[in-house]
């Protein structure tokens, strides 16, 4: 393997998708700025340049709402490649973003790249601590159910068709969405993709919202999809616990942060699935757990929880599989090697997955699923994900999260 030729690779890609300030996730797929992708990008750029990993994130929080939510797209500039596009989000501010959330990792990535660099970072830090606080405390005061995550939409998990969401999706009505024409699958085998049904639920769900004027009071009410999102939790708690370590770094109260983590730390145990043996998200219009083990469970450790309830799991399914943890259990009926979000291998996922193992003293787990991302990159190049089966590369190529994942943690 020849690790420096692969790195520069790896930069040349962040380089292909760099737009100056932000950098798009694919360009063609995904012509716009993603909130964790940038995240993923930022911690990316601090191995060689944190002025640029600084700039990604304070781009990023230019589509900061004045309540605090950092929208999941910002939609810098207008391109046609992607639906749905700003004029579908209906949202009366500029820059345009959508009207949902992402996972909120970008604490966790700010930490690392001022870590990269303190001296140049300080200030940097000092200006987007305040910004991370008011997402944060958007977090909390909508979206908090007993301490877990809420989400409204399935795009918000960033696993957008898991099987985590098939009942409550089942539950969307999607009939009265009207024409449109999807992008993604002209970019992309479309047998990789979300269905159809899907895409009208995914669409029923925004036009909801934006019916609303996307206020959050009343989507929680009536919003048709409510599910607490076992990932979106223990990466929120992961991101409370980066971020209560800058407060103490740059001298900020800490007591808020400490509360929303005594309250995250008691939601983790509500996302214990008792029946199944692991840690699964609830349903919060129904109340049923979603039965279904995919990757995000295994975040438990990169939440900082000791928990190794789930390690037989992770033993069963990783010599099940030989690449990485899939997106879903591979003993699943729905489990498919190729499609998105329901089998395949996400090298950020990999690496959030990891970087806990390592941190809970889970060595050996940890190494093993490093180096078999490390083989799927090295062999395939910076896809999209991979089949969790025989490697096979998928969905979009020269991808940042990925070219960003090498770069800090796979090579
Ligand atoms: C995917 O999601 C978008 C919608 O947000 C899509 O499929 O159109 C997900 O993999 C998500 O996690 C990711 O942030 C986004 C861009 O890479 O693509």
């Amino acid at each position: 393997m020849n690790f420096d030729k692969i790195d520069k690779r790896a930069r040349k890609i962040m380089r292909e998708n760099d737009r100056g300030l932000y950098t798009v996730p694919t360009k063609g797929l995904y012509p716009y700025q993603w909130n964790w992708d940038s995240a993923f990008a930022a911690w990316g750029f601090s191995t060689y340049d944190v002025r640029r990993a600084w700039s990604e994130l304070e781009t990023l929080f230019t589509g900061q709402w004045d309540n605090g939510m950092v929208p999941h797209i910002v939609f810098h500039k207008q391109s046609i490649g992607y639906f749905p596009g700003p004029d579908v989000w209906g949202v009366p501010r500029v820059p345009h973003t959508s009207g949902i959330t992402q996972p909120p990792i970008a604490a966790t990535m700010a930490r690392a790249v001022y870590e990269a660099d303190k001296h140049y970072g300080r200030i940097h830090m000092e200006l987007m601590y305040g910004r991370l606080v008011s997402w944060h405390r958007w977090f909390v005061k909508y979206r908090l159910h007993d301490g877990m995550v809420a989400i409204t939409h399935p795009w918000e998990s960033g696993r957008d068709n898991a099987v985590d969401w098939d009942d409550a999706m089942a539950n969307v009505d999607g009939s009265g969405v009207g024409e449109y024409t999807r992008r993604d699958t002209s970019h992309v085998d479309p047998s990789m993709r979300p269905k159809k049904e899907d895409y009208d639920r995914y669409l029923a769900m925004v036009q909801f919202g934006r019916d609303t004027g996307w206020n959050e009071v009343e989507i929680a009410r009536n919003g048709p999809f409510r599910v607490a999102d076992v990932g979106m939790t223990l990466l929120f708690l992961r991101a409370c616990r980066d971020l209560l370590h800058i407060a103490v770094e740059l001298d900020h109260e800490v007591e808020e942060i400490e509360g929303w983590i005594a309250m995250l730390k008691r939601g983790v145990e509500n996302h214990w699935n008792a029946e199944r043996g692991h840690y699964d998200s609830i349903d919060l219009r129904t109340g049923k757990f979603t039965n279904s083990l995919s990757s995000a469970s295994f975040l438990v450790w990169f939440a900082g929880i000791r928990d190794d309830r789930m390690l037989p799991h992770l033993d069963r399914i990783m010599t099940e599989v030989a690449f990485g943890v899939p997106s879903n259990d591979p003993s699943d009926p729905h489990f498919n090697p190729l499609r998105y979000w329901r089998g395949p291998s996400w090298g950020m996922m990999n690496s959030l997955i990891g970087i806990g193992l390592a941190e809970t003293g889970h060595i050996v787990h940890a190494e093993k699923l490093r180096k078999n991302t490390q083989k799927l990159i090295a062999e395939h190049g910076f896809y999209e994900y991979f089949s969790p089966v025989d490697g096979a590369p998928a969905g979009g190529n020269h991808f940042t999260w990925t070219a960003a994942i090498w770069l800090t943690w796979a090579s």
